[in-house]
């Protein structure tokens, strides 16, 4: 199989590499395996790509180990970020074709698609300057003494990402990584290898010597593993299910305690309060929970209205979720396309199901979206209670309950009934109320009277078993340096 192939979507035509990229070259898998990727609007293969196994996670980690000792150390932070930021320019420069390759393999609607473009550049710009501003401590203890800090990078980073931001997470993850002066082998998830490897043709054109950012496609329990175990991979960054974040710690643990940070799932509470400006606050629930089609790790999924307001609130949260335009990713104007894979989709049904015979009242939605593609109609739940897997587990799709609470106690004591504590949200005009819950809602991030506004300046990562560690943010630059303590005796002479 060929190492690159043309690609025509419905709004450009495109050279689409398909190799593992190792060293600044596209190559193939040792062991010759190739998968498939598949269009989840019309459930058709789009292209074959080559797939790693472990013995290609050794080429790889050889590959960062050598640039890590050679050439990407004697490159100036300055130029470091400069690299980051030319990456960040090119990726604008190309927004059609990287949006439509989005739109394409994971069926985000183009739109939505170009927003995720331009997050990213702006997460590489953000880093790039961070770059040449990484710097430790002087520090007094006597005078017969010098001590300072010395900010190193990790080392090599495996960083495995999933599918409901393919572009997105790679900026997020190479960012920082890269900034500090790591060096990296990232895996894209096996539903969306594609816009990494096109991704990879602009690392190379930005001018990042061989070996600094890798980037390979394979599966979880193949290349993932093996990354998770590596005995020369100094740090791991996941992002994806809770279950594979638990198994990637133990690999760790077992392997060489190499260092971990983990962004996991979620289960966020949506609070409304009776104060709050309706009509906004059904704007950004809705947003909460449908954009991506419902596969955001913070996706608001649990609603909690006061119960003043709850039988209006239900009525004008039902229209606004049909309107919501359903439909093909290539379309302007479509806010919600097919879930990921046929495998998402069969999950999210199965939810859906389940929560009907638990007795939950469909307010709306609860099918499927047309005759093909995974396309899942917008859907709400009320009558719910809280023992309800619809109410507990994490469903990654346009699937959310609305409870009724009596009070702000105890909106949050149920908002904090989870194991889950990524994000929450409260709507309110009451400024009290606003930072009282924020203050007693155990989560990474608290949204005030908006939902989904992520943003590369502003950590997030998880309470409780939505993670460690968090990403974005200065914040994240801890996760990729190791601190170096300096002491040094001076002479009296
Ligand atoms: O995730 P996986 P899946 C949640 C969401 C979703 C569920 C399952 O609830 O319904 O997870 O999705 C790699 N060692 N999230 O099955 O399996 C895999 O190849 C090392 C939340 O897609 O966790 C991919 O690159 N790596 C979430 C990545 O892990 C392994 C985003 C995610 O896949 C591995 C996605 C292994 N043993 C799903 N097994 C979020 N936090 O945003 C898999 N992988």
């Amino acid at each position: 199989m060929s190492l690159f192939q043309t690609i025509k979507t419905p709004v450009v035509t495109y050279e689409q590499p398909l190799g593992l990229f190792i060293n600044n070259e596209f190559i193939k898998g040792v062991e010759g395996k190739t998968f498939e990727t598949i269009n989840p609007h019309n459930e058709k293969p789009i292209v074959a790509v080559h797939e790693a196994t472990e013995k290609d996670v050794d080429i790889a980690v050889q590959a960062a180990r050598r640039a890590l000792e050679g050439e990407w150390k004697q490159v100036t932070p300055s130029e470091r970020g400069r690299l980051l930021t030319r990456l960040a320019d090119f990726l604008e420069r190309d927004i059609d074709t990287v949006a439509a390759i989005e739109a394409l393999d994971n069926g985000k609607g183009v739109t939505m698609a170009k927003g995720d473009v331009a997050a990213s550049a702006g997460c590489l710009r953000y880093y790039g300057g961070w770059a040449d501003k990484i710097f430790g401590q002087t520090i007094d203890t006597d005078r017969g003494s010098l001590t300072y800090t010395r900010h190193e990078p990790v080392g090599v980073c495996g960083q495995i990402i999933p599918w409901n931001f393919p572009l997105l997470m790679i900026a997020w993850k190479i960012g920082p990584a890269v900034a500090t002066g790591n060096t990296v082998i990232i895996k894209t998830a096996e539903q969306t290898p594609l816009s990494g490897l096109y991704v990879a043709k602009l690392i190379k054109e930005a001018g990042f010597p061989p070996g600094v950012i890798n980037v390979i496609s394979g599966f979880g329990r193949t290349a993932g593993a093996a990354i998770a175990s590596h005995m020369d991979i100094d740090k791991v960054a996941f992002t994806g299910s809770t279950l594979v974040g638990r198994g990637i710690l133990q690999a760790a643990a077992k392997s060489n305690l190499k260092k971990v940070t983990l962004e996991l799932g979620g289960k966020s509470p949506n609070i409304v309060l009776p104060d709050a400006n309706l009509e906004e606050a059904i704007g950004w629930v809705n947003l909460g929970i449908f954009f991506n089609h419902g596969q955001c790790c913070c996706a608001g999924s649990r609603i909690l209205v006061h119960e003043d307001i709850y039988d209006q609130f239900l009525e004008l949260f039902k229209k606004r979720a049909e309107e919501n335009k359903v439909g093909d990713p290539f379309k302007t104007d479509t806010f919600q396309g097919p879930q990921v894979s046929q495998l998402q989709y069969d999950r999210i049904m199965n939810y859906i199901v389940d929560a009907k015979h638990a007795g939950a009242k469909v307010v709306t939605g609860g099918e499927r979206h047309g005759n093909e593609g995974y396309y899942i109609q917008p859907t709400i739940f009320a009558d719910v209670h809280e023992d309800m897997k619809i109410v507990k587990e994490e469903v990654f799709g346009p699937v959310c309950t609305v409870q009724k609470v009596r009070d702000e106690d105890e909106a949050i004591r149920v908002a904090n009934s989870t194991n889950y504590g990524l994000a929450a949200a409260v709507h309110t005009t009451n400024i009290n109320s606003a930072i009282r819950v924020s203050n007693a809602i155990k989560a990474g991030t608290v949204w005030v009277n908006n939902y989904n506004t992520l943003h590369y300046q502003m950590p997030f990562g998880g309470f409780k078993e939505s993670g460690l560690g968090r990403e974005l943010g200065s914040y994240a630059l801890e996760n990729y340096t190791e601190v170096k303590t300096v002491r040094i005796h001076l002479s009296q002479a």
